[in-house]
């Protein structure tokens, strides 16, 4: 094997080493590959898998440094099923996840690893998660026989020299991911929180495979966050700026393909003036108190892997430009002059390969020419709109938190909690319909408390307590909100215009944090009156906000009824508070 070479080396604790020599030995690679993270190594990557067929160079002219990736067509999306916690006590991993028992989950994975990577090279990524020099930042360390990974790895995380420059004897998270042979019935990904371990075989799809994303900076992470007081949520973080120049920090927790990018590059309507909105992060975010106990979050990551279908110049432009340069597409479609196509692009050109690299005539063939669940994978840095505070090692302060997700039906467009545990009631509420992000029947409502159903790496019922908790440690709570800009009216047509628009909802958020705006009291929280949202400018008719803002009572009697049931089927370990909350509202709509 070759080892890391002095300069990388340099400053790699002695058992860090051991462990990839311990790997390796299990795995078998031909060849070991320290990653320096540098442009050169990125191009060595692409070019191999250029010539092996993995990737397709894009048109150098119109999509420079861009490539498309396709995966196996069954190793499309994140797979809920096959996602693992480890740990001795079943009890410790909830109902809400699947378990193994970590000695069972060694033995089983020792057997898949057993040479797993015969006549493949193994790359070791050091990277590091968080602003350089902050103290909430983590280190970790995945292993892979995946060039797909590697490369995509120095667009998500920072990888190298500046994570080996602070590793550290015991402070890293250790990552194994094996392609293997991508059996979906020997799919695994499995997290062992004891150990801060985690170990993937058998899919190279983004959240399953680039372990830095879901694996360590949620799951994991949500267990360091429990013991240590803080937070790792599935969120976004945006600045929103004002026209007196003033920027509020918000976080948004929607569920996978529910809208988390877009709303972190916004660009506002023309009508919006004086308004932006920064983007810190589009999906996740570490928060902590600081000695005045305000909540700061930083981003862990360093890039993106986000949803293609829908993106266009008028959803968002932003977007758009972006990932013109320097992005890995994967399993877009691709059209005769080797730029890359989905749905809701533009108009069908006449003739594309699918996502598969079949031929595909609009009109003629069956099904979506890109996949419902391409994405594409770009630095952060390649954003225009990046906040200056994206670095900050102390993270940026929160003044308000959103929950919101696609409900067709019932949620109004925005409404405030009363209070912090009613917030968190609205977020343990939280019932979502499924998207193509993770394998599975798509639209089905389901529960998805606080949009970490599939990423809360313990008993979700602890986790809505170590929520609740936050009221007794902070006298700087942020506003909690719910948004649904997904409702649907009776042609199926969306009633609100949502993206860029988006911003007529963030600002009455914005404005309620800083005392400004009106609401009137309804029985699930405070909402804005029809004139205290800023829709002038925009063509909706007056009759669509009243029903976008509208509560319905007897739907929400059984939507409470199912909270109830699932509130309830966690058992013992449901807070009180939570429970009683619950009443409050069911009493407020009764009465
Ligand atoms: P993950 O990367 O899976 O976490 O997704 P996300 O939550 O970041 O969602 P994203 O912003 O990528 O949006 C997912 C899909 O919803 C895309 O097809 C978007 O075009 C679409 N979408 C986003 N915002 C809106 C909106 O306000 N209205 C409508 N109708 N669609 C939206
Ligand atoms: C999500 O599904 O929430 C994503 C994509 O952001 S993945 O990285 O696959 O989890
Ligand atoms: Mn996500």
């Amino acid at each position: 094997m070759t080892l890391p070479d002095k300069e990388s080396r340099n400053g790699v604790q002695q058992n860090h080493i051991d462990w990839v020599d311990d790997v390796a030995e299990i795995t078998k690679p031909d060849r070991v590959v320290w990653c320096n993270g540098s442009d050169e190594e990125f191009y060595s990557l692409v070019d191999g898998m250029v010539t092996d067929g993995t990737l397709v160079k894009l048109n150098e002219r119109t999509y420079p440094n861009c490539y498309l990736h396709r995966s196996d067509p069954n190793d499309v999306a994140r797979s809920e099923e096959a996602t693992f916690i480890c740990t001795a006590d079943k009890d410790d991993a909830g109902p809400t996840n699947n378990w193994i028992a970590s000695g069972e989950a060694h033995a089983k994975l020792r057997k898949l690893l057993d040479g797993c990577m015969i006549g493949r090279t193994m790359y070791v990524i050091p990277y590091l998660l968080g602003p350089v020099d902050s103290p909430y930042s983590q280190l970790g360390v995945e292993l892979t026989d995946s060039p797909y990974v590697a490369a995509s790895m120095k667009f998500m995380t920072k990888v190298g020299r500046v994570a080996l420059e602070r590793l550290k004897a015991d402070g890293f998270v250790k990552g194994l991911h094996s392609v293997g042979t991508l059996d979906p019935s020997k799919k695994y990904i499995c997290h062992f929180p004891d150990e801060k371990l985690i170990m993937s075989l058998n899919s190279n799809y983004g959240g399953n495979a680039l372990l830095s994303k879901k694996c360590h900076s949620l799951r994991l992470a949500s267990v360091m966050a429990r013991d240590e007081g803080w937070l790792a949520e599935h969120m976004l973080i945006i600045g929103v700026e004002d026209p007196d120049g003033g920027v509020t920090y918000v976080t948004g927790a929607f569920p996978s393909a529910s809208g988390k990018t877009n709303l972190t590059m916004l660009k506002p309507p023309e009508y919006m003036k004086g308004w932006n909105v920064w983007a810190v992060s589009d999906d996740i975010a570490w928060i902590h108190l600081d000695s005045h106990g305000n909540f700061r979050a930083i981003n862990p990551e360093n890039g993106f892997f986000a949803v293609a279908p829908n993106t266009n110049p008028k959803t968002n432009p932003r977007i758009m430009e972006m990932i013109k340069e320097n992005t890995i597409f994967t399993n877009v479609a691709l059209s005769s002059d080797r730029t890359p196509w989905w749905e809701g692009m533009s108009e069908h050109p006449r003739k594309l390969w699918d996502w598969q690299g079949k031929v595909w005539m609009a009109g003629k063939s069956p099904g979506s020419a890109a996949h419902p669940n391409s994405r594409f994978t770009t630095s952060i840095r390649r954003y225009p709109f990046l906040s200056p505070e994206y670095s900050n090692p102390n993270g940026v302060p929160i003044k308000a938190m959103i929950f919101g997700g696609r409900r067709s039906e019932l949620v109004p467009l925005v409404y405030e909690s009363f209070g912090w545990e009613h917030g968190v009631l609205m977020g343990a509420m939280l019932r979502v319909e499924t998207t193509a992000a993770s394998s599975g029947q798509v639209g089905v409502l389901r529960n998805d408390p606080m949009a970490m159903k599939p990423f809360c790496g313990y008993h979700i019922a602890d986790y809505f307590n170590h929520w609740l908790s936050f009221r007794s440690k902070s006298g700087m709570l942020p506003k909690i909100f719910q948004i649904n800009p997904f409702r649907l009216a009776r042609d199926g047509s969306f009633l609100w215009p949502g993206y860029s628009h988006n911003l007529i909802v963030l600002k009455w958020i914005v404005e309620r944090c800083q005392g400004k705006a009106e609401a009137v009291e309804t029985p699930i929280g405070y909402m804005p009156t029809a004139a205290s949202l800023n829709i002038e400018g925009m063509n909706i008719s007056q009759t669509t906000i009243k029903e976008l803002l509208r509560v319905d009572k007897i739907a929400w009697m059984d939507e409470l009824e199912s909270s109830r049931l699932f509130l309830e089927s966690l058992g013992e370990r449901l807070p009180k508070a939570l429970k009683q909350e619950l009443e409050k509202l069911i009493d407020r709509l009764a009465s």
